[in-house]
């Protein structure tokens, strides 16, 4: 296919024309439990941009929530999936293997953190991998409990549901949900007492789990190291590794779950390697196989051998075709230097946002790493969250081409997810937008 022209191009409104049809298509036909965030239909997306059926060409700013980490389409992808999709599309990995998902089994025994022996396993969605982690974790442990902290989310089967924070619209109406789930606070230094540095924040939530569980009930935590869906919280210094170091003293498996952050997008390959964290078991998803649908639970092969032949599985896990993509994604990651990428963009983002931050006291906070970055927004002169004024500013910038995501467990952070093929004129021009759309409401 032709390369899509890397430009912001406006030719109706939005939604055009034809967007508004297939809205009321979808209105019709789509249940209404599955929401849209901007009413736009692709037709086409790369480099760092989504073009849609009324020939809008819109900056992305999502990645499909953080899943084109190296582009949509991206070359290598595409020629891997089409070679894949000739020669077969499934056989079951479990009735008869084949070298992709092996091949994808090695590259993440080898990438994710620490040079311990490991094993892995594929599945289809990230919620998938949360709940195979939380299987392998009870079964080497022979405990039941799990802790998730406050403004998690891990998903929306029965047990990642349980293991999310928010009600609505996570869990609302959809109980009961898993037992032998329990929460803890987390690090937030942004709305934290200025006193409770990384270790003592540690220590409230270990506290908690030594009193209200018990360690010797407890088979795993599961932390996101940076907070997605729950707003793009980065814990203070400490608190990550003060966690794993009570874990490993007390045969409780860490579960680092970088559905979201995984990848090269914070800037790091995994985000656990930016608070020098090594966890027992990592769940990865979205940005693994360039926009294909692909998780897994790689981690110490003492825990991942624990489960008995047969245990774990499912009849898409590891998908030849999602596996060629898988392989094709991390090539590109490599060849393409994005984890450096992600740097450079975290330091134009993280730039502009401060300089609106000083001119605009109802940005609260400016946070972040690499290309997962993210203002929470308050009333004037206050730390209370303005929900209206995010979901008014997302409105005006996606008005004016750009797609943009809200999220927090208060609704009042925007966050921004480029593509690492995003061009800096691109990102600027991106974030001209965001600038206006401030100074607009
Ligand atoms: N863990 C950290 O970010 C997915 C959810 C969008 P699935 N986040 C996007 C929505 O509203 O459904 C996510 C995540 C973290 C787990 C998941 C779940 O991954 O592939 O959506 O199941």
């Amino acid at each position: 296919m032709a390369e899509l022209e890397q430009q912001r191009i406006l030719k109706t409104a939005i939604p055009g024309p034809r967007s508004l049809e297939l809205m009321a298509r979808k209105t019709d036909a789509v249940a209404r439990g599955v929401g849209t965030t901007m009413p736009v239909f692709a037709v086409a997306a790369g480099g760092g941009v989504v073009v849609d059926v009324d020939g809008n060409s819109l900056i992305d700013f999502g990645s499909g929530i953080a899943v084109t980490t190296i582009g949509n389409s991206a070359p290598r992808v595409v020629a891997a999936v089409q070679d894949q999709v000739e020669r077969f599309t499934h056989t079951c990995f479990m009735i008869t293997p084949y070298e992709g998902y092996v091949a994808v089994a090695e590259q993440l025994n080898q990438l994710t953190p620490g040079d311990h022996e490991k094993r892995t396993a594929l599945f289809n969605s990230g919620a998938e991998a949360v709940e195979n982690a939380v299987k392998v974790a009870r079964t080497y442990t022979k405990k039941q409990a799990v802790v998730a902290f406050d403004h998690a989310y891990h998903g929306r089967t029965n047990l990642a549901m349980a293991l999310t924070a928010k009600s609505m619209p996570y869990k609302h109406g959809f109980g009961p949900f898993a037992p032998e789930v329990y929460r803890a606070p987390l690090s937030y230094p942004y709305r934290d007492d200025k006193l409770i540095d990384g270790e003592l924040a540690a220590r409230r939530a270990t506290n908690l789990m030594e009193s209200q569980i018990g360690p010797e009930n407890l088979a795993a935590i599961i932390i996101e190291p940076i907070q997605g869906e729950g707003g793009f919280i980065v814990p203070a210094d400490g608190f990550l590794p003060a966690l794993a170091e009570w874990c490993r003293s007390n045969n409780v498996v860490f579960i680092a779950d970088e559905i979201q952050t995984g990848f090269a997008r914070t800037g790091a390959m995994f985000a656990c390697e930016l608070f020098d964290v090594v966890p027992d078991l990592i769940a990865t998803a979205k940005a693994i196989a360039g926009g294909l649908p692909l998780s897994a639970v790689t981690g110490r092969a003492e825990l991942m051998e624990s489960v008995h032949v047969g245990g774990l599985g499912g009849t898409y896990g590891g998908n030849p075709v999602a596996c060629a993509a898988a392989l094709a994604a991390i090539e590109t990651i490599k060849a393409e230097n994005l984890v450096t990428r992600a740097g450079e963009i975290e330091r134009i983002m993280l730039g502009r946002l401060h300089r609106m931050q000083a001119e605009d006291n109802r940005i609260g906070d400016v946070r972040g790493r690499g290309a997962m970055i993210a203002v929470e927004l308050v009333q004037r002169d206050t730390t209370d969250p303005d929900p209206g004024l995010t979901a008014a500013v997302a409105t005006v910038a996606r008005e004016k081409g750009v797609i943009v995501l809200t999220c927090g467990t208060y609704g009042n952070v925007l966050r921004f997810l480029p593509p690492l093929s995003i061009s800096d004129e691109l990102l600027n021009d991106g974030l001209d937008v965001l600038a206006d759309a401030f100074s607009a409401t």
